[in-house]
C-alpha cells in the first residue's frame, strides 16, 4: 500500500514537470530569419505572415566577413542608422520582446539595399 503510494506520487510529480516544460516549449519558438537562405539582402519580407511572440527566438546565420546584425530602433531602422547593440558572430542569436523589434546590417548600403526587418511580438 504504503509503495503503491509513493509510486503514484511519483507518477503525478512526472506529470506535473512534463507539463511545466511543454508550457515553455510551447511559447517560445525559435525562427531561422530567412529560412535557407539566412540574413540576406531578401530578408526584407521575411517576417510576412509569421505569427511572433514575446521571447521567441531568431537565428540570424550569414557570412560575417560580409554582413553583421544591428539591433535598431524604430529610427534607425527607418533610417539605415547603426547605434546600441552589434551582433557579427554570424550565428547569433536573439530573443525578441513584446512589440516591434527592428534588425538591420550595419555594413554600409546593406540596409538601404533592403537588409532590414521589421519583427512584431505579441
Ligand atoms: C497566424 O495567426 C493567424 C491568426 O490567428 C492565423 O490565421 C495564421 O494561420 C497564423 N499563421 C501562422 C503561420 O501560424
Ligand atoms: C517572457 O519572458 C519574461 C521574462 O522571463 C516573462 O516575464 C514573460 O512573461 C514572458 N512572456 C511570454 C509571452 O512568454
Ligand atoms: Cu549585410
Amino acid at each position: 500500500m504504503a509503495t503503491q503510494l509513493r509510486g503514484s506520487a511519483i507518477v503525478t510529480a512526472v506529470i506535473a514537470i512534463g507539463l511545466v516544460l511543454h508550457g515553455e516549449i510551447a511559447h517560445a519558438k525559435t525562427f531561422t530569419v530567412g529560412e535557407g537562405d539566412g540574413w540576406n539582402f531578401k530578408v526584407h519580407d521575411w517576417p510576412n505572415g509569421k505569427n511572433f511572440t514575446a521571447n521567441d527566438t531568431l537565428v540570424f546565420k550569414y557570412n560575417n566577413a560580409f554582413h553583421n546584425v544591428a539591433v535598431v530602433d524604430e529610427n534607425g531602422y527607418r533610417t539605415c542608422t547603426v547605434g546600441g547593440k552589434l551582433l557579427s558572430t554570424g550565428n547569433d542569436v536573439i530573443k525578441i520582446q513584446q512589440g516591434q523589434n527592428y534588425f538591420i546590417c550595419g555594413f554600409p548600403g546593406h540596409c538601404a539595399a533592403g537588409m532590414k526587418i521589421a519583427v512584431t511580438a505579441k
